[in-house]
């Protein structure tokens, strides 16, 4: 097992890893808008086309349509690793549909799930509404569940007719390689029960190239959320964040009693800027995606995507650090990401 996260209560942690799923090439399933009653408008709803298409991987992208263990039919979706000879999965990884929510949405999906993991603050099996982003909207469940067979799962998104949302059905992995987290997908449903005439949904846009992963996950929101409580004193300690933006200023290395540090600050939605404080001693003897040696690899304009410590000792001294692979006083991992203006072609660094 991964251990838990710094003791801190579960429900504060699940929150702190929202997710960024670059949806922007999913096949988008136009649904109609205005419904025959009971209509699902969910294209493929059980996977029996025995391909992705109108469905489409999204976070890690390693969803597969898989013919073992249907709920009916022939096919399902299998998400995660359903044994422990292939390590568990880091991060999001699950199946994507857009749709239009019709009035008085009801969603329904059958999950035939199985994991070793015993906390939703490190792994979790999940479905969320995403924006067109890729922003989670709303997480209608996450659990660590072990059903022993298929169960149905029903969610009222009568508060979203109109929206188009993301359905995200899957998993959220520790990268454990002794445990497993799986979820088979089945049988989706969302249906309406008010219309008028009802409009043919055209023919799903096939998708030519793979979903490009997440480059990691970012909860922007959430770390607005942990600011604003820090600075209220209801919330206290270091936290464990993932922020993403464009930088917005690049700082000249510094020796510190920790060893060599880069600084640079990162625009959150809110427009303010928080500081990144990567020690460039440690990422560099990260045994992978180790950054380049000469400070500054960042510069600004571009976009980053970091997981980090949060650390808030006053208004004025606050900042994410540990963004590297290693562990000690603080038990996570961290990294930097630097893309493009425009959030692609990431580069990994920790
Ligand atoms: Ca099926």
């Amino acid at each position: 097992m991964t251990p838990a996260v710094g003791g801190h209560a579960m429900t504060v942690l699940h929150n702190h890893r929202g997710m960024h799923v670059n949806i922007s090439k999913l096949a988008v399933h136009r649904a109609v808008r205005a419904m025959a009653v009971g209509t699902n408008i969910v294209a493929d709803p059980g996977f029996e086309s025995g391909a992705f298409g109108t469905w489409s991987q999204c976070g890690n992208g390693n969803a597969v349509i898989d013919s073992t263990t249907p709920h009916s039919g022939t096919y399902d979706a299998l998400v995660g690793n359903i044994d422990t000879t292939t390590p568990e999965e880091s991060g999001l990884d699950g199946v994507c549909q857009t749709v239009t929510v019709p009035t008085s949405g009801q969603l329904s999906v059958w999950v035939n799930e199985g994991t070793s993991e015993t906390s939703t603050s490190t792994a979790d099996q999940e479905a969320d509404l995403l924006d067109a982003n890729g922003n989670v909207i709303t997480t209608l469940y996450s659990e660590n569940g072990n059903t022993n067979g298929y169960v149905q799962k029903a969610f009222d998104l009568s508060s979203y007719a109109g929206q188009s949302v993301t359905l995200f059905f899957g998993i959220y992995g520790s990268g454990s390689s002794s445990d497993y987290n799986f979820v088979y997908v089945d049988d989706v449903s969302l249906t309406g029960s008010s219309g008028s005439t009802p409009t043919p949904a055209p023919s799903a846009t096939p998708v030519s190239t793979p979903t490009p992963a997440a480059a990691a996950p970012c909860n922007d929101q959430q770390f607005l959320n942990d600011q604003s409580a820090l600075a209220s004193g209801s919330l206290s300690g270091d936290q464990l964040e993932d922020v993403c933006g464009q930088v917005t200023q690049v700082l000249p290395s510094k020796t510190t009693r920790s060893g060599l540090h880069g600084y640079f600050y990162v625009q959150m939605p809110s427009g303010y800027n928080i500081e990144i404080v990567s020690n460039l001693d440690a990422m560099a003897q990260a045994p992978t995606n180790q950054p380049p040696a000469n400070w500054p690899w960042v510069s600004v304009g571009q976009y980053v995507y970091v997981q980090g410590r949060y650390y808030y000792d006053s208004n004025g001294t606050q900042g994410i650090d540990w963004t590297e692979d290693d562990t000690g006083s603080w038990p996570n991992v961290g990294w930097v990401y630097v893309c493009d203006t425009s959030g692609n072609n990431c580069q990994k660094y920790w």
